[in-house]
């Protein structure tokens, strides 16, 4: 049920360093055609920090680490793909589905392949209105009990960015800033929150990552937060005017479950002319150069 790339298998065999990539921001979170350079691009980010890419996906029910062209091309372009979710594996996997992978699917799978380093945008988290319809992303929950690292630039700030947080802290998740001490706001710099820990370097993300297998105890993730720099940011007035708009209009036409956040993407980057995409985009590039960084530095010490 699950099929690792010759290419995926070989680097893990020999210890080389991989990146697992998620292929929902590909199939749901980013515009075609944009969104099928952007899968290459990535992959070449990971090459380029001496890492092996493996983008995950399920195809006709076989979930995929590390796809070729012809998967990519799928992925980006095959009209009405699923997202999955963690849930959603065994489902299409019986049934011979094709979609793409969540963060909670991803990385579900990919520590079931052995991968340990993981690169994606923004993490689903708690959406704004939770108390009343209980949307809290499967992202949380997997991360509370899978062994990977995770590098993202926060969680999405369409979500209840606080609430996700806290949230992360009570399912005893470890989160640290990369080279900052607040919580990255996704398109934006910071959400102005203060996180507890921070680090500076590969080497100290690898150093935690060892600590976390020789403490042991639950297998929970480590999120890496690593910040656009501010002068890529989308400017956060736009940001926040645009946000309110995309949140007025889902909650008028009663957009809920699966469909929140691929709308609210999709809204600001046509609310935004564009701008969001940019700095989407610069979040997941940069975030895929960190993750290669550290699973290099990772390979080297195990
Ligand atoms: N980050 C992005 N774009 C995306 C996503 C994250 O920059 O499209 C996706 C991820 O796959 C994440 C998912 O796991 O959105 C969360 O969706 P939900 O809130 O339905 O769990
Ligand atoms: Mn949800």
């Amino acid at each position: 049920m699950i099929r690792l790339s010759e290419e995926v298998a070989d680097a893990l065999a020999r210890g080389l360093p991989v990146v697992a990539l998620e292929s929902t921001i590909i199939s749901h979170g980013l515009p075609q055609p944009r969104n099928l350079e952007v899968a290459a691009e990535l992959e070449e980010i990971v090459r380029r920090g001496g890492a092996v890419p493996a983008t995950i996906a399920v195809l006709d029910g076989v979930a995929r680490i590390g796809l070729d062209q012809a998967g990519l091309e799928r992925i980006a372009t095959q009209p009405g793909l699923r997202k999955l979710g963690q849930r959603d594996l065994p489902v299409a996997a019986a049934l011979s589905a094709c979609g793409a992978t969540t963060v909670s699917a991803t990385a579900f799978l990919a520590a079931r392949a052995g991968i340990r380093v993981f690169a994606t945008g923004g993490l689903g988290g708690v959406h704004r209105g939770f108390t009343v319809d209980q949307d809290e992303s499967a992202d949380l929950d997997t991360l509370s009990r899978t062994r990977i690292t995770i590098v993202c630039a926060g969680v999405k700030s369409i979500l209840d960015v606080p609430a996700t947080l806290q949230r992360l802290e009570t399912r005893g998740v470890s989160v640290v800033g990369y080279r900052t001490g607040e919580f990255p706001g996704f398109y934006v710099h910071t959400s102005g929150i203060p996180i507890d820990w921070r680090v500076d370097s590969p080497a100290e993300a690898a150093a935690i990552m060892k600590a976390q297998d020789a403490l042991g105890g639950a297998e929970s993730a480590l999120v890496v937060a690593n910040p656009v720099p501010p002068a890529d940011q989308l400017d956060p007035e736009l940001h926040d005017r645009v946000l309110a708009e995309a949140l007025a209009e889902a909650d008028r036409r009663r957009i809920t479950g699966q469909a929140i956040t691929p709308f609210l993407l999709d809204f600001l980057v046509k609310g935004t002319g564009g701008a969001s995409l940019e700095a989407n985009l610069t979040a997941v590039r940069g975030n895929a150069a960190i993750a290669a960084q550290i699973a290099s530095y990772w390979s080297k010490e195990n």
